[in-house]
C-alpha cells in the first residue's frame, strides 16, 4: 500500500549494515555463507583508511568481500536497481548467490538491475572488490595511492517497470544541455533511452518541464507515445536565460517524466546550466563572451584518517574552500572524482576539468584500450549534466614513464600511447562537441616530437621548475618558447607545485627544503609570471590538498605535501596568499600561523621577516603588544616587514589603515643560543638538526629544531664536510627512515664532517646524536636509494663515532641497514673548557651525522 505514494523514480542510500572481511573467500557470493563474524561497516568504506597512512611500507592491494542482507518485498510494478558510485578499484557483484554485473576501474559508477533475482523477504548482496594492481585496467602507475572497497556511496533505485534507461554507461540515461546559448536565448535539448517493458503500463507520455532558480516555468514539452529506444528533441526556447558563471551559478532544473494515462513511471531531475565558452590560443578562456582566467587547483579525493571513503559532505567542504580561496576552476585530478564534487561545481560555480585515469603509462594491448573508452565515456555520460564541467582529460603525463633504451621498445610505446590518444580524442569530441579534450603533459619535449600535443584542443603542462628542476623564475621561459613554436595551441598551467611541511620553516628558504618560506617563494613567483602571460588561460596548483601517496617518502611519508590545505584540512598560510590574490572577498591575512614558535639568532642581529596577504590597496599596520611600526604598502598582494623580534610570547596584529580588516596571531620567538652567557643556561635543552637549513618544530616535545651552522669559538657547529645531497642534488635523502617519526631529521645530514664542536661550558651534558646511512651496499657497490644509480665510492664508509672520547659507535655502519634511524645518547663531562665534541675514526668513506 505504501509503494502507490512513491510515483515516479525513489533514489535512497544504501550504505548502512555491511559486512566486510579483507581477504578472498570463494564461497561468499552465496546466500547461505555465514557472514557474522565479519565486520560491520558503513559504505562509504575503504580497507587502505589506516594501512596506507601508516609506518609500514606498503597497504593491502587484495581482494575484500562486502556482504548485505536486507529485507525486500516484490511490488510487481517496479524495477528495482543498485547504484555504485565507485568501487576500488574492480568489482564482481552476487545477488542470492548469483553473478549480476562487474565493473572494471575505481572511479566511475555503475547501476544493475536487480528486479529479476530479488526474492520475497531476506535477500543477499555480495560484492567482491579488489584492488589488485590489474595492467588492463587505467591506473597503471602514479603518484597517488590506489585504495580498494566500496568507498563512495550505493543507493537503491526502484523504478516502474518501463523508466529511463540506466544503459548509457552508468549515467542516469537522460541528459540536457543548452544549445546556442546567448544573453538574449537558448534552446535547451533533452535526450536519453527509455525502457519500455511490454509487461508493464504503457507510457503515454514523456513530459520534459524546465523551472527557473524562481520556480517558474521556463520551458515545457509533451511527447506523446514515446517509444523504445532513444528520444531526442528540443525545447521551446528559453528567451533570456540567466547565464551559469562562477559569480552567479544560477542553475535551471529540468524534470523528465514518463507517464502512463494513470501514474507517473519515472521521474528525474537534472540541473542545466546555460553558459557558453570558448578558449583562444592568445587570450585564453571565456565564458558567456567574458574573458576569464580559470584560477584553481588540482585535487585529490582522500582525506586523513578516511582514505578516499570520505563522506559527501566532506567532499563538499574541500569545494568550498576551493571558491573561498577565490578559485573559479577545478582540474578534479587524476580521475573521476564522487558525484558531489560536480554538483557543488554547478553550484558554487567552478569550472571543471575532469579526467580519466591514465597516468604515466599506457599498456599497449586491447583491452587496456577497450578499457579506457568505456573509462572516458562512463565519465562523459556520468557527468554530462554538470554545466560546470568545460574539459574532459583523458591522459597524465603519458610519457613519464617511458623505457629508456632500447629505442624500439621506447618507439612502439610512443606509438602505442599516440594511437591510443587518437582514438579517445576523436571518441570524446564525438561524443560530446561542446566540450573541449584536454591532456596534461610532463616537461618533456618527447609530447612536442611524438605529436601527442597537438592532438587535444587544449594542452595542460604540469610544470616544476624551481622544485624538481631549475628555478621557479623560468617556468615562464618554458611556456613561451612553446608559445613561440606552437602559437595555436591553447594553454593551461594544468599543475605546478612545492611540496611544505608545517613544522619546517626557514629563515634561508631553499629548493627542495620543504619549508613553508620557499613555498611561498615558488608560487609568488609563478603567479607573477602567469599574469604576466594572457595566452595562459587557466592555473591549477598542484594541489589543493596535501595527499595520500603511499610510496612517497619526503618529510611526510606516504603523503604528498604540496598542497594548500593538509591532509587533515588545515589550512596553511599558503592558502591565504592565494586568497588574497584570486579572491573579490576583502582578505588581510597574517602569514605566521605556520611559524607559531620560531628561533632567532639575536646574537647576530638577525631581521625577521613578516608577511601579511591582503587584498587590499592600503597600507597595512602592524602591531606587535600593540605598539605600531611602520605601515607597509601590500605588493602582488604581500606587505612585508623586516624587523628585529622581541624574544617571548607576543601578539602580533596587522589591520588595514582604515581599520575595516585586521588579523592577529601569538607568536614565540626564541634566542637561538651562540654566546657563551646564553650557553650557560643551567636549562639549556639544544637541539640541532645538523645538514639542514630550516628549522623544525616538534609540537609533541615543544622542541624547535635549530638549523646548522658552521663552528665558531664560544658557539657551536660543524666543522668541515658538506649538506649530504641525494640525487639531483637534494638536500637530504629522500627515502624512508625507519624507526623515526622525525624523517626531516634523519634524512637531512652532514656528509664528510671532521667534528661537530659545541664549546660549553664545564658540566656534566646528555648528549645524544642520531644519524642514518643514507646510502645501500650490494656486492661491494654503493646506491643511492633515491635513484638507484651506482655511487661514486665503491667502498662502503667505516668509520668511529666519539663524543669527548666516548666511544659511541664502531665501524659504522656495520650492524645496521640502509636508512635506519640510529640514535645514541651518554652522559659526558665537558672538562677545561674543551665543550663537548663529536669527533670520528674514519677507516673508509666519508663520517655522518645528522
Ligand atoms: C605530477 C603528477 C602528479 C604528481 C605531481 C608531484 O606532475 O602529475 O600526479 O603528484 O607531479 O607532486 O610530483
Ligand atoms: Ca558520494
Amino acid at each position: 500500500a505504501y509503494s502507490l505514494l512513491a510515483q515516479g523514480r525513489t533514489v535512497v542510500s544504501f550504505n548502512d549494515h555491511w559486512r566486510f572481511q579483507l581477504g578472498d573467500e570463494p564461497n561468499a557470493y552465496r546466500s547461505d555463507f555465514p557472514d557474522s563474524k565479519w565486520d560491520l561497516v558503513q559504505l562509504p568504506h575503504t580497507w587502505n583508511a589506516q594501512d596506507a597512512t601508516d609506518s609500514k611500507k606498503g597497504y593491502s592491494q587484495s581482494v575484500g568481500w562486502y556482504r548485505k542482507s536486507f529485507l525486500h518485498f516484490r511490488n510487481r510494478a517496479k524495477k528495482q536497481f543498485i547504484r555504485f558510485e565507485a568501487i576500488g578499484q574492480t568489482a564482481e557483484v552476487f545477488l542470492n548467490g548469483q553473478p549480476i554485473g562487474q565493473h572494471l576501474g575505481g572511479y566511475t559508477a555503475f547501476t544493475i538491475e536487480l528486479s529479476q533475482l530479488l526474492v520475497e523477504g531476506e535477500n543477499y548482496l555480495a560484492i567482491k572488490a579488489s584492488n589488485i594492481p590489474n595492467p588492463e585496467v587505467p591506473p597503471i602507475s602514479a603518484d597517488f595511492t590506489f585504495y580498494g572497497g566500496i568507498y563512495r556511496d550505493t543507493w537503491f533505485i526502484e523504478t516502474g517497470l518501463s523508466h529511463f534507461s540506466f544503459g548509457t554507461f552508468g549515467s542516469d540515461g537522460v541528459f540536457a544541455e543548452a544549445l546556442n546559448v546567448s544573453p538574449a536565448k537558448a534552446t535547451p535539448r533533452v535526450f536519453g533511452k527509455v525502457d519500455i517493458d511490454p509487461k508493464g503500463e504503457k507510457p503515454a507520455t514523456l513530459l520534459a518541464v524546465l523551472r527557473a532558480p524562481n520556480g517558474a516555468v521556463a520551458a515545457m514539452l509533451n511527447r506523446r507515445n514515446p517509444a523504445q529506444g532513444a528520444f531526442d528533441f528540443q525545447l521551446p526556447p528559453v528567451s533570456k536565460p540567466i547565464l551559469w558563471s562562477p559569480s552567479n551559478p544560477v542553475l535551471y532544473a529540468l524534470t523528465l517524466k514518463l507517464q502512463s494515462s494513470t501514474k507517473v513511471l519515472d521521474s528525474i531531475t537534472i540541473p542545466l546550466g546555460f553558459r557558453y565558452f570558448r578558449f583562444t590560443p592568445d587570450s585564453g578562456f571565456y565564458l558567456n563572451g567574458n574573458r576569464m582566467r580559470l584560477n584553481g587547483a588540482c585535487r585529490h579525493q582522500d582525506l586523513a584518517g578516511y582514505g578516499n571513503a570520505v563522506p559527501d559532505d566532506l567532499h563538499r567542504a574541500d569545494m568550498q574552500a576551493l571558491k573561498d580561496m577565490g578559485g573559479n576552476f577545478l582540474r578534479a585530478a587524476h580521475y573521476p572524482h564522487d558525484p558531489a564534487i560536480y554538483s557543488a561545481a554547478d553550484n558554487l560555480g567552478i569550472v571543471v576539468w575532469a579526467e580519466i585515469p591514465i597516468v604515466n603509462a599506457v599498456k599497449d594491448s586491447p583491452s587496456f584500450t577497450t578499457n579506457s573508452r568505456t573509462m572516458m565515456q562512463e565519465m562523459i555520460w556520468q557527468n554530462y549534466n554538470h554545466p560546470s564541467v568545460c574539459f574532459w582529460g583523458y591522459m597524465n603525463e603519458v610519457f613519464l614513464a617511458l623505457p629508456g633504451k632500447p629505442d624500439s621498445l621506447r618507439q612502439a610505446q610512443i606509438a602505442a600511447t599516440v594511437a591510443l590518444a587518437t582514438n579517445l580524442d576523436s571518441m570524446t569530441r564525438r561524443a560530446d562537441p561542446s566540450r573541449l579534450t584536454a591532456m596534461a603533459l610532463h616537461n618533456s619535449e618527447v609530447y612536442n616530437q611524438s605529436g601527442i600535443a597537438s592532438i587535444p584542443q587544449v594542452i595542460g603542462w604540469n610544470l616544476y621548475h624551481g622544485w624538481y628542476h631549475d628555478r621557479p623564475d623560468m617556468v615562464g621561459k618554458f611556456l613561451d618558447a612553446d608559445k613561440t613554436r606552437y602559437p595555436k595551441r591553447c594553454y593551461i598551467l594544468s599543475e605546478y607545485g612545492a611540496g611544505s611541511d608545517l613544522r619546517i620553516n626557514s629563515h634561508q628558504p631553499e629548493i627542495y627544503d620543504y619549508s613553508n618560506q620557499y613555498k611561498l617563494r615558488y608560487h609568488h613567483s609563478y603567479l607573477q609570471q602567469m599574469n604576466a602571460r594572457p595566452f595562459v588561460g587557466g592555473l591549477a596548483i598542484w594541489n589543493l590538498v596535501d595527499f595520500g601517496s603511499e610510496g612517497r617518502a619526503e618529510t611526510m611519508p606516504t603523503i604528498n605535501n604540496k598542497g594548500m590545505i593538509t591532509h587533515d584540512r588545515r589550512k596553511k598560510d599558503i592558502y591565504y596568499y592565494y586568497q588574497a590574490a584570486w579572491s573579490s572577498q576583502p582578505i588581510l591575512h597574517l602569514a605566521m600561523a605556520d611559524w607559531p614558535v620560531r628561533s632567532v639568532a639575536t646574537a647576530a642581529n638577525h631581521q625577521d621577516t613578516i608577511r601579511a596577504f591582503t587584498n587590499s590597496s592600503q597600507a597595512i599596520a602592524l602591531y606587535i603588544d600593540g605598539k605600531e611600526f611602520a605601515p607597509a604598502l601590500p605588493q602582488n598582494n604581500i606587505a612585508t616587514w623586516v624587523l628585529a623580534l622581541p624574544l617571548g610570547k607576543h601578539t602580533y596584529k596587522v589591520s588595514t589603515s582604515n581599520l575595516a580588516m585586521s588579523d592577529t596571531k601569538v607568536v614565540e620567538v626564541r634566542d637561538i643560543p651562540l654566546t657563551p652567557s646564553a650557553l650557560s643556561n643551567p636549562n639549556l635543552d639544544l637541539a640541532i638538526n645538523v645538514g639542514a637549513s630550516f628549522q623544525y618544530y616538534d609540537a609533541a616535545t615543544g622542541t624547535n629544531w635549530l638549523p646548522d651552522q658552521p663552528y665558531s669559538q664560544g658557539a657551536w657547529g660543524y666543522i668541515g664536510g658538506k649538506v649530504f645531497r641525494s640525487g639531483r642534488g637534494r638536500i637530504g635523502s629522500q627515502s624512508l627512515v625507519k624507526y623515526t617519526h622525525h624523517q626531516p631529521l634523519f634524512q637531512t645530514m652532514r656528509d664528510s664532517l671532521t667534528a661537530y664542536q659545541l664549546d660549553l661550558p664545564d658540566g656534566n651534558y646528555e648528549v645524544e646524536i642520531g644519524l642514518i646511512e643514507p646510502l645501500r651496499t650490494e656486492a661491494n657497490v654503493v646506491y643511492e636509494l633515491f635513484t638507484a644509480v651506482p655511487g661514486k665510492s665503491k667502498v662502503p664508509r667505516q668509520f668511529n663515532l666519539y663524543v669527548n672520547n666516548q666511544l659511541l659507535l664502531t665501524d659504522f655502519p656495520n650492524g645496521y641497514q640502509s636508512h635506519e634511524a640510529v640514535l645514541k645518547k651518554t652522559i659526558v663531562a665537558a672538562k677545561a673548557g674543551k665543550g663537548i665534541k663529536v669527533h670520528y675514526q674514519t677507516k673508509s668513506g666519508g663520517a655522518l651525522l645528522s
